[in-house]
């Protein structure tokens, strides 16, 4: 059993009012240690502990802000298996993922942004005629608050934490209390690294307690947060009236478009991972696929052929394709959207049973699902799931496929298959997406703008973007 501590001012401290909730292992369903469920009072310490260090931190030449964040990330890097176990241990996703995707990424949010700020300028505008000339100052906030989901635990979190402390900010963060370990860890990280005490402050625990203090913080200017719509729809009408700036990251449910002339193999491949990566559940799988009717019975047969291949096991396994889901209670929602499909008329194709795997009988083990829909105004079609789920159903003409494309409240990211290159404009311009991958599914370059619409979200992480959410612009103007 192992005890995960708030990590504020840099020191490691247990909650003040002595309330600790278990940490579960998906991969067994055993508790495995405790966590602080954090109140108001932790997150008060935080945030003095922010506080004093944002008039040393924000005067921080950049070259030296700079240098921290990379040596944060060299430090997690040379920690690879370290996170990496515990990552998996704790989500319950194949540790081989881990170690390529998630903890590399991890340290790849701090390399970037510290190299990112170093670049990061802003505008001057002479006002000919008038003798005068503007030019703009971004500023950090002071103190913003950061809160993450358990899908991607350390990457969406440090993809929050890494900007906003680049631009001068000091920062409340918040792990998702399902998945706090890697943030746990970071901590120690961020002291060998030589972060000044302060900068960053990890407070452990619920949303409804801990996050909740934070977004009703009068102080925190900002609220950055990944997770689900419902959450992210209350946090906006706490954090709105009190004018904290917000980004919010949200749920999706994305379309995947295939037309008959792509280069069907690639698709193919790309497709199994876009549906089961992580166990389907990351923001960015593509739930929904649409295929050109002319080739929709190949497609069908090869796509369940290959999904039936995929391995089922424990994470640590190094054959394992699909690892544990993450929690009891999120397991059970899966399954009961696979029986609404039924309920509906959908076919389950394949899989669509719980796994029992062999030593860890009470891990929270799922079959990868395909679902056929004949209508794509159905629940299952339209509400996200976040498991390995997809549902697969045919169409005819390009209007009809971007018709229900965009036909959900999300509008998070979009795959598109096809190789005309007019038709991929066409549509581009078309799908209500704040991201759209034309043959290439999951490839970030992380200058781009990344976020959704409608009930994706509000607001852009990413490069730039990112830097500009976690400053504010000041206009000086100056006549000579
Ligand atoms: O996420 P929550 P949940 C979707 C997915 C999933 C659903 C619910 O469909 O099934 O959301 O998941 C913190 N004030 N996504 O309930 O609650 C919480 O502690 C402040 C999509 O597990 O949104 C955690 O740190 N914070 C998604 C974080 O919010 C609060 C990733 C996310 O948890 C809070 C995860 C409050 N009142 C789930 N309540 C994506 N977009 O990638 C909760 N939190």
């Amino acid at each position: 059993m192992h005890t995960i501590q708030n990590y504020i001012n840099g020191n490691f401290h247990d909650p003040v009012s002595n309330d600790w909730i278990d940490n579960y292992c998906p991969a067994n369903g055993e508790i495995y240690g405790k966590i602080p469920n954090s109140s108001k009072d932790d997150v008060e310490n935080a945030y003095i502990a922010a506080q004093s260090a944002f008039p040393s931190w924000s005067q921080t030449t950049l070259e030296e802000r700079s240098r921290i964040l990379i040596k944060i990330s060299e430090l997690i890097e040379e920690n690879l298996q370290r996170f990496a176990e515990a990552e998996s241990k704790d989500n319950g996703k194949p540790i081989s993922l881990a170690k390529v995707v998630d903890i590399p990424r991890a340290a790849s949010n701090f390399r970037f942004f510290g190299n990112a700020i170093t670049q990061f300028a802003s505008e001057s505008h002479e006002s000919i005629g008038q003798d005068a000339v503007n030019y703009t100052l971004r500023q950090p906030l002071g103190v913003v608050g950061c809160i993450s989901p358990w899908n991607l635990p350390l990457y969406l979190f440090t993809w929050k934490i890494a900007p906003a402390i680049a631009a001068g900010n000091c920062v409340v963060s918040k792990p998702s209390e399902i998945t706090p370990m890697t943030a746990y860890l970071l901590g120690d990280i961020c002291n060998q690294a030589g972060l000044p005490k302060g900068v960053l402050n990890i407070v452990h625990g619920l949303g409804s307690t801990t996050g909740q203090a934070i977004i009703e913080h009068p102080d925190i200017k900002a609220i950055s947060f990944t997770g689900g719509t419902t959450t992210g729809s209350h946090i906006a009408k706490v954090a709105a009236p009190m004018f904290k700036k917000l980004s919010l990251e949200l749920g999706g449910k994305n379309p995947n478009i295939i037309f008959a002339d792509c280069d069907y193999n690639e698709m193919l491949e790309t497709t199994v991972l876009s549906s089961f990566s992580n166990q389907g559940q990351i923001c960015l799988c593509g739930s929904r696929i649409f295929v050109e009717a002319s080739i929709y019975k190949q497609f069908k047969q090869d796509f369940i052929a290959k999904v039936k291949r995929l391995k089922v096991g424990h994470p640590s396994e190094p054959d394992t394709n699909i690892g544990a889901l993450v929690s009891k209670s999120h397991l059970e929602k899966v399954i009961q959207y696979i029986e609404i499909a039924k309920q509906e008329n959908g076919t389950v194709l394949c899989g669509g049973h719980e796994v029992s795997v062999k030593g860890f009988e009470n891990g929270y083990y799922l079959e990868p699902t395909i679902i056929e829909v004949s209508t794509d105004e159905c629940r299952i079609n339209q509400e996200e799931v976040f498991g390995p789920v997809v549902t697969i159903m045919p169409f005819n003409t390009e209007d009809n496929v971007l018709q229900m494309a965009n036909k959900v409240k999300y509008g998070l990211s979009a795959t598109i298959w096809t190789n005309d290159l007019k038709r991929t404009m066409r549509l581009s311009n078309q799908i209500q997406a704040g991201i759209v991958w034309v043959n290439t599914w999951m490839m970030r370059d992380l200058r781009t703008p990344f976020g959704g619409v409608k009930a994706s979200g509000v607001g852009r992480e990413g490069g730039f973007e990112a830097l500009r959410f976690f400053t504010e612009a000041k206009n000086v103007c100056i006549k000579y």
